[in-house]
């Protein structure tokens, strides 16, 4: 089993990783880490702190002469703007973020103890895992990457566009979106959004390819590997809704033109033409690319705030105001890559076990063997 634990605060001194369970043997290098890192500090509407970050992990323990020895494996990621000790204190919640029950649950007379925590900081810690799972799910052909697909009401269109091309496109652009001209009316509308003193939301989706069948199980709830997925992204901040392939939009129509009719030839064995499913049946992976898409509401923190309630006073005073960003979407796209790399990474060593690259190469020929003949 893979797991993780991440630890650390916004302006804290650094943001720290363990991930456990990862195979022996594995090539990993500090570059790819921190490629994964820049991508996440990248896109069209972010805030001042990303100008003063440049982040880059340090693997502390778990690797020796660049490869992976099976112990844990340590990252740490340093903030150039910790101050933890030095921000004002904060009495005025803002509506949308974790202020408010935080404080309530824990007993904070500042609401810094909160917010410090529940910032889309700590998605640093969780890109550093993804990226080490990225090289891992690599070794076997398996690729994830992802694009935004709405800012703020503003659609792309990129219907019938190959993984390659979402992939080569998104990495072109500002907001990381595929269709170009959506891409430019979505930064006028960050723009918009700035001058206003507002926030803006959106959607991205994440796309798995080269997934074997068989990922996953539909015995039991919790082992139904599009759950799992769902709940990853779920778990980022921000999201408020996640789909699977068509999605919500599968209530809208008749079966007949929902469901991913099956063909069989030598070369490719069982498949699809279409990929309403997403790559899942029966919460099982079925061989086609993964699509999984989520929505990120507007950034809580605006900069002309909402009205809130002083948690001394009891007064009605505006929320407080924080340096944050206008958006964040593309920015949640590369950390929804690094959630289902985790995911997927877990659900692989579940089935095919190893603790060793070679061991789990073994264990997965063997299956590949075995589906070709079916
Ligand atoms: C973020 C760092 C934060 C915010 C943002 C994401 O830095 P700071 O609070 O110093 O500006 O830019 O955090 C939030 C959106 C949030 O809700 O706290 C980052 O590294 O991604």
């Amino acid at each position: 089993m893979l797991r993780f634990l991440t630890s650390g605060e916004s302006h804290g001194r650094c943001l720290v990783a363990i991930l456990e369970g990862m195979v022996a043997g594995l090539e990993v290098d500090e570059k790819e880490v921190n490629a994964e890192l820049a991508r996440r500090q990248m896109g069209y509407g972010r805030g001042g702190r990303m100008a003063i970050e440049k982040d880059e992990a340090q693997i502390l323990s778990g690797v020796r002469f660049k490869k992976t020895i099976g112990s844990p494996i340590a990252l740490l990621v340093p903030n150039k703007d910790f101050k933890i000790n030095d921000l004002p204190v904060v009495k005025r919640p803002r509506p949308g973020h974790a202020d408010l029950v935080g404080a309530i649950k824990y007993e904070r007379e500042d609401v810094r103890d909160v917010l410090e925590r529940a910032s889309a900081r700590e998605t640093v810690a969780r890109v550093a895992v993804g990226a080490v799972c990225r090289i891992f799910l690599k070794a076997f052909g398996i690729e994830v990457t992802s694009h935004v697909v709405v800012i703020g009401g503003v659609q792309a269109r990129t219907e019938g566009l190959s993984f390659e091309e979402v992939k080569r496109r998104s990495s072109l652009s500002p907001v990381r979106c595929a269709d170009e001209d959506a891409g430019r009316k979505m930064m006028r509308l960050i723009d918009r959004a700035k001058q206003t003193k507002d926030t803006v939301g959106g959607v991205f989706e994440v796309i798995a390819r080269g997934v074997p069948v068989g990922l996953g199980s539909f015995v039991h709830y919790d082992r139904r590997l599009s759950a799992k997925l769902c709940a990853a992204l779920a778990s980022i901040q921000a999201v408020k809704g996640v789909e699977i392939g068509m999605g919500f939009k599968v209530s809208e129509t008749f079966g007949r033109r929902v469901h991913d009719e099956i063909f069989h030839n030598r070369k490719r064995g069982f498949y699809r033409k279409t990929n309403n499913a997403g790559g899942f049946e029966g919460g099982v992976t079925n061989g086609e690319n993964l699509v999984l898409r989520a929505a990120v509401k507007p950034y809580s923190t605006l900069m002309s705030p909402l009205r809130s309630v002083n948690i001394d006073t009891k007064k009605e005073e505006p929320a407080a105001v924080e340096r944050s960003d206008v958006t964040a979407v593309p920015a949640c796209g590369v950390i929804g890559e690094a959630m289902a790399a985790f995911e997927l990474a877990n659900s692989f060593l579940e089935k095919f076990g190893g603790d060793s690259l070679k061991e789990t190469q073994r264990n997965f020929m063997g299956y590949k063997k075995q589906i070709e003949k079916f």
